[in-house]
């Protein structure tokens, strides 16, 4: 379909002009039975979301807003690696179309220099022993032109950085394959390493000092690695090592 060099991912894809948000289309076409690699397209988000209920912004024409359906034997604590998977897998697709050293923000930001050109959004339905699906949702600007007022310092696109505007199909084409070939190798477990040396070695967020809440407390410290699970681990400048989880607390100044 389209071009796409992958076997599984993308075999299913539904294009759709507008819906409130690609995350939650999948999540209402998981539950009616959508098969594993599905993949969810609009051109526009009415309710694009961002992780703690924060928005995304999508306008119309200029960016990728997607969301891939996986339904992976894996349990829930094991899912986590999969954000750190589809991180790689925007850095490396964004750099063969375009040739952006997209780099990672842990956890889950994907940054041209010092701002943001993509978000990752991933949400799973799991019981305590069984995942029965991940969503990832994953939103690139990439020939946006300007960003609104509240995001010009923070935001680019590739179109901003590379001067010139993309086909939006390529890169999603470039996504999209190397997304499956990660997800292939990681199954092999023997090439987990690699691709974890490979997320540290994209990520800017490593040796650089932080500023978290944890036990209820504003702290900071040097990040200087991340767990196979995803955690950033903190050596605090009170002392001791500590892992910190993406879902339990925020980390500021990276
Ligand atoms: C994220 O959240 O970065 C995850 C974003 C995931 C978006 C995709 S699009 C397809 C799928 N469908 C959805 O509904 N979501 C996913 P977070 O780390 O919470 O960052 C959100 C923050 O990024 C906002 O509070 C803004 O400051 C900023 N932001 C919002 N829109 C942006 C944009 N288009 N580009 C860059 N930064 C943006």
């Amino acid at each position: 379909r389209c071009g796409l060099h992958t076997r599984a991912i993308g075999k299913n894809i539904v294009a759709l002009q507008e819906v409130d948000s690609t995350n939650e289309e999948a999540k209402r076409q998981a539950q009616c039975g959508a098969p594993d690699g599905s993949v969810f397209l609009a051109e526009r988000q009415t309710g694009g979301k961002g992780r703690l209920g924060r928005t995304w912004e999508s306008p119309a024409g200029t960016g990728i807003w997607f969301s891939v359906l996986l339904r992976p034997s894996l349990v829930p604590s094991e899912i986590s690696s999969i954000t750190l998977l589809a991180g790689i897998a925007v850095c490396r697709g964004i750099r063969s179309v375009t040739g952006c050293a997209a780099k990672l923000k842990w956890p889950n930001d994907v940054v041209i220099g010092s701002r943001k050109v993509c978000g990752i959004l991933t949400e799973m339905a799991a019981e305590i022993e069984r995942v029965e699906y991940v969503v990832l949702g994953i939103g690139i600007n990439a020939n946006t032109e300007a960003f609104p007022a509240k995001l010009a310092e923070k935001a680019t696109s590739l179109r901003i950085e590379a001067g010139s505007a993309f086909p939006r199909a390529a890169i999603l084409r470039a996504v999209l394959k190397e997304l499956e070939s990660l997800l292939l190798n990681a199954k092999a477990g023997s090439a987990f390493q690699e691709i974890l040396d490979e997320y540290k070695f994209l990520c800017v967020s490593l040796n650089r000092r932080v500023g978290f809440f944890w036990n209820g407390e504003q702290q900071t410290g040097m990040a200087v690695d991340v767990s196979p699970s995803g955690e950033l681990i903190v050596e605090r400048d009170g002392g001791g090592r500590i892992s910190i989880n993406a879902g339990e607390v925020v980390v500021q100044g990276i």
